[in-house]
Order: C-alpha cells, then structure tokens, then sequence
C-alpha cells in the first residue's frame, strides 16, 4: 500500500485546497492529511487564521480524500510523522518548491500543482472589514506600532494626532499615513478606533474623549493612573459597547500566555512567591525622569510586572509595601512587596538603577525561571529538585511584539468581546489601583 501525506493549515477551506487533496490522494491508496494546531500556527506566525483547528479539521474530512488525520504542533514533526507511519510520498503545493526538499532523505517529495487565483489569504480579504485606526502620540512606541499593524489583517492606521504639528506632519509623512492632525475633533472623525500612545497623564481625557466618541480604545500602559479612572473607563465602554483593552504587551505574547496556563495547570504546583524585575537606564533629560509628566520606575515598569504578578496570583492582596531610591524628584528604582493570604510577590524595578530583569515563579514542587528580558518571553525553564526533569520551553516573539496586542484588539472588535482573558478588565483596574497607591506615597520608604 503506497501512503501519501500532505499538511496544512486549510483555513476556510476552498477549491484549491480540494483539488490538492484529490491529487495528493491519487499518488497513492491511503492519504494522512495533517492539520495545524491553532499555537503553531501563531508560532509560525500566521495570526489572522480564522477557523480554529476542530473546524479545520472538520473541513478538511467533508472533502472525503482524507484517510486519516493528524495534528500538527511543531517544527520537525513531518520527518517524525514520515517515519512513525511508514510514508512514501511526501505531496504540497507548487507555492513550496525547494522548501520540503530536505525530506528525500525520508520518503519521496512531490510538489503538486497549485490551483491559480485562489487563496485563504484572498478568502478573508473579500469578507473582512478592514478598521481605520488613528494613533495619538507620536514618540517611540507608536512608531513601532505602525509596522507591526501591517503584519495584522483587519487593521489600516490612517491618521496621527499631536498638538505639535510639526510632530504629526512627521510621523504622517514617515509613514505615509492619509492624514495628521493637531484637533482631537477634526482626528477622531477619520478614524473608527484609536491607539492611545500619548504621554502618561494624558491617557485618561483621550480614552474618555474616544470612547465618548464611539470609537475603540487601545491604551498604552501605564493604562491609567488611579483605580477611579480605570473603572470609569472600562464602565463607559460597556455603556457604549466599545472595546477598550490595555495593550499590556507581554500578557498578550505566546510565551507568556503558555507560561501563565502551565503555571496554572499545576507543573510547579502551588505558587509561592512571584518575583519579577525590569530595569532599563534613562538619563536626563527624559520624560522618564520627569516627574510633572508622571515619571519614575513604577509608572515605567509597574505595569508589565504588575501584570505577571496579578496573571500568576490573582487580585487578592492583604498588604502592598515600596523602597524607593529618588532622584530628580522621581524614583528611579523601586522595590514593591505584594502579600496575598498565601502566597509573597516582589517587583524590582529601575530606570536610575540597573539590575537582571528575570522573572522567577517559585512553587511547591519546582519553579519557572525565565531569563531577562522575561518581558519579551520567548524562552523559559521549568527547573525542579530533580535536574533530570528540568524542561525548556521556547516560543516566537515575532518583531517588536505587539502584533499580538493588535490582533486581539481587532478579534474583539470583530467579535463584539469587550473582555480579553489574556488580561482581565479586573485585573487592569488592580494594576491601576497599585500605581495609585504608590503615587499617593502609601506605604513607601525611601532608602
Ligand atoms: N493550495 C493549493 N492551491 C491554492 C491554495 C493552497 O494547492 N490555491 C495548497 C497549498 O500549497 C498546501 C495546501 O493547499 O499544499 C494547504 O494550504 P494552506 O492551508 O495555505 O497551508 P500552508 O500554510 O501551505 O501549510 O506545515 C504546513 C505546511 O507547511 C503547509
């Protein structure tokens, strides 16, 4: 019996897909068709999948060709699958000539004819939306945001807002956006949602002011700068039934979310004691380090190791104490202790002062230790008593990272979800409500 494999993601499965899997079929009697898994195909970094894996894989066995169906997960695995059952032809589509030649020294290659003028790609184009979205601010991070909307279907950043409008000319120019703008009226207009990436305090009136215009909010962190404000917020936009997420880049990366769900699912057992660190140096002069525009190592780096330490804890704090080293008026570093009924939590954080920025989740039975930048998290350990368990994870963290952010940001648009998992509207608010109580010096020591 001669056995044909051939693989695929067969996202809203067409004709093309039908007429590969006839042909592949006809090379052999018996054809294993394997299907992606919805985390390798964010590993390999297709995002904008639409059918999830048990609908694929449904499509994919109403055509009837498929003998059997396998899952695949990860990188290496057609040499594996090649071998375990026992395969003689290899088959994929004319669009990956070259690429599976490697896999003659397992079994024969064939490349099959593409069909012409029809692709997933195409598929979802014709029947998406696409949202206009303008940015307000134009410092560092909205410039990084711009390529990586392009890597996210479903999104078209078209305005920039500055009151400086020589700023906005710019960064319109630069990116060859349709317009810039000093007014907020004249912006929001143009736009159906926003990426708020403007100075600290200025997160608040713009979120508001979107919102109240009936456009969806995406906010750089610090999200908001007091409990009050965040609830305000999040309630206006369940009024209005607007998305309005906080773009808390790491809660959104594969890594991070797999760690999170590992930790959860027992493998160190119960957490302990969370410690997480970030510092990056700043000198003078720098928003960072200037307090009237709400600087310092909390509002910096609070909000990503906040998040790490709510995302593994929970809300549930019984007490929340800081050390602060002050300079320039602003603290450029902090030490903050977070205890919960039974467990301990620590945030080193430094923008004056530097330090490994490592984050370490230590439980009854072991502990994950994920090496600095943890923030960028592509890469952990899960280490144990017994080193011959030790177990490394690695993950992709794709450019700069926020293509994540972005693409939940327009899944829950499209999908009228005002609420993420990946960070809670609850647990942004208790990051809100940390920051608050620093900034209103409860329980800070300065050494
Ligand atoms: N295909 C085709 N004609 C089209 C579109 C796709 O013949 N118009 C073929 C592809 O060449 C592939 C199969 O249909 O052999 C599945 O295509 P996709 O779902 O796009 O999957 P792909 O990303 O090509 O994944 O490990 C997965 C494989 O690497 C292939």
């Amino acid at each position: 019996m001669k056995k044909v494999i051939t693989y695929g993601t067969y996202d809203l499965l067409h004709q093309g897909h039908i007429n590969l899997l006839r042909r592949a079929k006809e090379l052999g009697d018996y054809l294993i068709v394997g299907v992606t898994s919805d985390s390798f195909d964010r590993e390999r970094g297709k995002l904008n999948v639409r059918n999830n894996v048990l609908e694929r894989v449904e499509a994919v066995k109403a055509t009837g060709y498929a003998d059997q169906i396998v899952i695949e997960d990860y990188v290496g695995q057609k040499i594996d699958d090649i071998q375990k059952y026992d395969v003689d032809i290899f088959a994929i589509g004319s669009d990956w000539v070259g690429h599976f030649d490697y896999l003659n020294e397992y079994c024969k290659v064939v490349y099959l004819p593409r069909t012409e003028g029809i692709s997933s790609t195409m598929l979802r184009e014709r029947s998406e939306t696409v949202y206009r979205v303008g940015i307000i601010g134009t410092g560092r991070i909205a410039r990084r945001f711009v390529p990586e909307s392009k890597v996210v279907s479903g999104i078209e950043v078209v305005s920039v807002l500055n009151p400086d409008a020589r700023e906005a000319e710019k960064f319109q120019q630069d990116f060859a956006l349709e317009s810039w703008h000093q007014a907020f009226d004249s912006f929001i207009q143009c736009v159906d949602a926003v990426y708020v990436a403007s100075p600290h305090q200025t997160h608040y009136d713009y979120c508001r002011r979107a919102l109240e215009a009936g456009r969806h909010v995406l906010c750089e962190i610090p999200f908001v700068l007091s409990a009050e404000e965040a609830r305000k917020l999040y309630a206006l936009a369940e009024e209005k039934q607007l998305v309005l997420l906080e773009a808390s880049k790491t809660a959104h990366c594969p890594g991070f979310m797999h760690l999170v769900t590992l930790v959860k699912s027992g493998i160190i057992g119960d957490v302990v004691d969370v410690k997480a660190s970030l510092s990056k140096m700043v000198n003078p002069p720098t928003r960072e380090l200037d307090a009237t525009q709400a600087g310092g190592s909390v509002t910096e780096h609070g909000p990503l190791t906040l998040m790490a330490v709510i995302k593994l804890l929970g809300r549930q704090m019984t007490g929340v104490s800081f050390r602060s080293r002050m300079q320039y008026g602003v603290d450029v570093f902090t030490k903050g202790i977070i205890d919960f009924p039974s467990a301990t939590a620590s945030v080193t954080l430094g923008i004056g002062v530097k330090t490994e920025g490592n984050l370490v989740v230590s439980g009854t039975k072991g502990y994950v230790y994920v090496p600095a930048p943890w923030w960028l998290t592509d890469y952990f350990e899960v280490r144990y008593e017994d080193q011959t368990k030790n177990k490394k994870f690695f993950y992709s963290y794709d450019g700069d990272g926020l293509r994540y952010e972005i693409q939940e940001f327009i899944s829950m648009i499209v999908n009228g979800r005002l609420s993420s998992y990946r960070l809670r509207r609850r647990e942004s608010i208790a990051i809100a409500e940390m920051i608050e109580m620093y900034r209103k010096r409860e329980n800070v020591t300065e050494i």
